[in-house]
């Protein structure tokens, strides 16, 4: 297919730099960022200037936390184009997040943050097990949403041959994941379940598929998910994370060691946080992801605040990576949901509900009933149970209610539902309907 031998985009020389080395490039990129930020983007010039700050006082990565953050809503205030660095003809692609949480918000790329995305989205197929020899299948959506061109250019970039089959027509995705031998898998981890389901249900044994890897992210997931995803699809399930604000897919990834996401820290730079005071945690601490865009043109964000819950590592993987890890994130602060005082992430409840055996087709309705908070659990029956005795859906329901209460001390109402009641995703799943906003 390719008649020269083509880059992997496995880059040692970042990837597995000392420390120091990975420093200095951060630390001579930060400088540089800072400087452009002052000069072209007039929020950032009126915040440093009433802080009193001078692009000159940042000399290192150790003066970061000198700067101030940039929240979501200094993008919606800036809407559309208003923190964007270059002229408006240096922009070469624009994009925009998912925009779950109020109005979207629109990102930009020069042709260099293209190419610095697509490098990051390469080395995190590269890190996955992926070569230039794979197909690779995209089935996150195409368009505005990040997902399906950011790793369309990844795989291009390292060689691969791609499949954009962008995401819906599942009975199709199939028929194309045996028609055309796709290597690896790309899509939400909720899509790749639904995916799963469907290869089951036309009786396709998956191990006759030659499906190899899956990288799944966009959406908070967890190991249980993984393991029932990787058994239905006979698979190893990787986890990719990124946003759209700092540049798509592949600001992290799993290696083949699958402990923790590397972040192309050469690129956007991470930091864990205490959301409330804003201090800076050590390694191992959970708290808020933040992260400082130092290789980007267009939209060079300092201190973003992604609302995202994990914790970091600098300790060298086994895979002989030396870049930083982050913990899959369990969820945002802004998807917690507090029921009467207790802190609760959907992720939770899916954990609990595949301990038990149950699919992860699940829906919350969180209400206010009387001053107090009310929690439902809907979770659809699996073809099986259907057929059960009216007892025995009751004793199903008792044990799910007793489960959630010992594990996440939260008292429910459990409601089970016909199969195939509960839409499936295509794309980031909705498990939440929170009426006390109403
Ligand atoms: O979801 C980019 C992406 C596409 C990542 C495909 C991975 C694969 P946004 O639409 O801007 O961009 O949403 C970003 O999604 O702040 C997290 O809350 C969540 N998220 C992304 N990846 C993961 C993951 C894309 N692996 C927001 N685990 C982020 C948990 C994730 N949450």
């Amino acid at each position: 297919r390719n008649s020269s031998p083509m880059p992997n985009y496995y880059e040692p020389e970042i990837e597995c730099a000392s420390r120091e080395t990975l420093r200095e490039i951060q630390s001579q990129r930060l400088v540089e960022m800072v400087k452009r930020c002052y000069e072209n983007v007039p929020l950032y010039k009126k915040r440093f200037d009433e802080m009193g700050l001078k692009p000159e006082d940042i000399r290192s990565i150790d003066d970061l936390t000198k700067l101030p953050f940039t929240t979501k809503q200094d993008l919606r205030d800036t809407y559309p184009f208003g923190l964007i660095a270059v002229p408006r003809d240096d922009l070469a692609r624009v994009h925009a997040s998912s925009g779950t949480t109020g109005k979207q918000t629109v990102v930009a790329y020069t042709q260099n943050d293209l190419d610095i995305w697509a490098r990051s989205a390469a080395r995190a197929i590269v890190g996955c097990g992926g070569t230039h020899e794979d197909f690779v299948h995209v089935s996150y959506g195409y368009g505005l949403f990040t997902g399906g061109l950011g790793l369309h250019d990844g795989a291009e970039k390292m060689g691969a041959t791609v499949i954009p089959v962008s995401s819906g027509n599942t009975s199709r995705q199939v028929q194309i994941l045996q028609d055309y031998g796709s290597d690896i898998l790309a899509c939400t981890p909720s899509y790749a379940m639904y995916i799963g389901e469907t290869v089951r249900e036309k009786g396709i044994d998956p191990k006759s598929l030659r499906l190899r890897i899956g990288i799944f992210g966009a959406e908070p997931w967890t190991e249980e998910m993984r393991r029932e995803i990787e058994k239905a699809l006979a698979i190893r399930a990787f986890d990719i994370y990124g946003l759209s604000e700092i540049a798509g897919p592949g600001v992290s990834c799993e290696c083949e060691e699958q402990a923790g996401m590397h972040v192309q820290e050469d690129f956007f730079y991470p930091e864990i946080i205490d959301p409330v005071t804003g201090e800076q945690l050590p390694d191992g601490e959970e708290g808020e992801l933040v992260f400082t865009c130092i290789g980007k043109e267009a939209l060079p964000l300092i201190r973003y605040r992604t609302r995202d819950i994990c914790s970091l590592t600098h300790e060298k993987c086994a895979c002989g990576r030396t870049t930083v890890r982050m913990t899959k994130p369990k969820g945002r602060t802004d998807d917690m949901l507090i029921i009467r005082g207790i802190n609760v992430f959907p992720s939770q409840i899916e954990s609990v509900l595949l301990d038990l055996g149950m699919d992860p087709n699940y829906r919350m309705i969180v209400d206010r009933k009387n001053n107090l908070d009310t929690l439902e659990v809907q979770v659809e029956m699996n073809e099986s149970m259907f057929s059960d005795t009216v007892r025995s859906l009751e004793r199903v329901e008792r044990t799910i209610a007793d489960a959630l209460h010992s594990t996440l001390n939260i008292a429910a109402k459990i409601t089970l539902l016909e199969p195939k009641s509960i839409e499936r995703s295509e794309g980031k799943a909705k498990r939440v309907i929170d009426r006390r906003k109403l």
